[in-house]
């Protein structure tokens, strides 16, 4: 007998075979609409835990900055030159830089000269737009951390830096986000001129379940660079990440080594590196400008990440650094654990700055 004619005989069956398929159906809605709930709550509860570690992270420069300013500006209705003297001094010992808040006076003294009745908290919002309008930030995909990846070919991220900065552990709190994300990892161990950081470096390898590929200590950074690659490409990587160990002996040395990882990469990926991007320890202040200086001169910068920001009150350094080297943010570092690492976005920095 055929199908239709089941259909036709027992019309009854068929009606309640039908009811529960629709009931089966609306079920499987609703399933999906609970998963999809869910993941909108589990997404929601991330940021705001990401929101709160950066706020905790730049808790010691909020304090710094901006309770400071909170202070100039409490009490006094008025915008006077007075006020624009104690918020340069607060933005020049907060480490933004000279110049960066020389061009964020001038500019508020210009609003000021229109605008003669702006009041304090005017002046607040005023410096939140005008710092926010400082510091260039990298697109990218957020679903990788902030990579965008390329399709048959992994994504090379040379990582710089001079020693101590934070770029080994950088590079194993990314490696964690991108594993996480179901990516493939791999990790060069191109940091060849002390043995503990190979060593270093391995453990945040296994802790972040990418695979390393070392040599032993003393070896040719290019070389490590090179099998890096070879063995990335031959296994499938979807992103490889390179430690360097940035010796700033003199500036032609640093150009010779990085440009010679740099020639070795590409003779595997043709456009390798995608992206250099430069370690900078934001509770340097100065230093951290001096070296954005040095490494900027010797090889193409195209994104940086600052770390110990947890550390300092003297998170104003990103404002100078960003506004000066015109060399987007991509991360910040925000404490020593797998997980203190955050996509800069500058929106939410200025916030946190602030306090929202
Ligand atoms: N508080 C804090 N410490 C950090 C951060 N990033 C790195 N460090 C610490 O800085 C030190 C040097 O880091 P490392 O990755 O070895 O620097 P590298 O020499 O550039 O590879 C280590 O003790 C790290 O734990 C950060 O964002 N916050
Ligand atoms: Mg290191």
């Amino acid at each position: 007998m055929a199908l239709f004619d089941i259909f036709k005989k027992r019309p009854a069956e068929v009606e309640v075979l039908a009811q529960v398929n629709r009931e089966l159906e609306a079920d499987t809605e609703r399933r999906e609409d609970i998963v999809a709930e869910r993941a909108a709550s589990e997404v929601a509860a991330e940021a705001a835990r990401e929101r709160e570690a950066l706020n905790a992270g730049l808790e010691k420069t909020r304090r710094g900055i901006f309770s400071r300013l909170a202070r100039t500006v409490a009490g006094r209705s008025r915008v006077d030159e007075a006020m624009l003297d104690e918020l340069e001094e607060i933005l020049i010992t907060s480490d933004v830089g000279v110049d960066t808040t020389v061009g964020i006076i001038g500019r508020i003294e210009a609003r000021v000269a229109r605008d003669k009745y702006m009041n304090a908290a005017e002046l607040q919002s005023i410096l939140r737009e005008e710092i926010a309008a400082l510091l260039e930030e990298s697109a990218g995909d957020k679903d990788n951390f902030g990579i965008t990846l390329r399709p048959g070919e992994p994504y090379v991220l040379m990582v710089v830096g001079v020693n101590g900065v934070g770029k080994t552990t950088t590079i194993g709190k990314l490696a964690a986000q991108l594993t996480r994300a179901g990516k493939r990892v791999y990790i060069g161990a191109a940091d060849t001129f002390r043995a503990a950081a190979i060593d270093q470096l391995q453990v945040w390898a296994d802790r972040a379940g990418a695979t390393m590929v070392r040599q032993q200590h003393g070896s040719d950074p290019a070389s490590v660079a090179y099998d890096t690659l070879r063995s990335a490409v031959a296994n499938g990587a979807d992103a490889v990440l390179i430690d360097t160990a940035g010796r700033l002996h003199n500036k032609i040395g640093l150009m010779n080594e990085l440009t010679k990882i740099r020639n070795v990469m590409a003779k595997v990926v043709p456009d390798a590196p995608h992206e250099v991007m430069l370690v900078l320890d934001g509770s340097t202040g100065q230093n951290a400008f001096e070296q954005a200086a040095q490494f900027t001169a010797a090889t193409k910068v195209n994104s940086l990440a600052i770390t110990k920001l947890d550390g300092t009150a003297k998170g104003g350094v990103v404002i100078g650094i960003s506004d000066r080297f015109r060399v987007p943010v991509r991360y910040i570092g925000v404490g020593e654990g797998i997980d203190d690492l955050q996509i800069f976005d500058r929106r939410e920095f200025v916030d946190a700055l602030f306090g929202s």
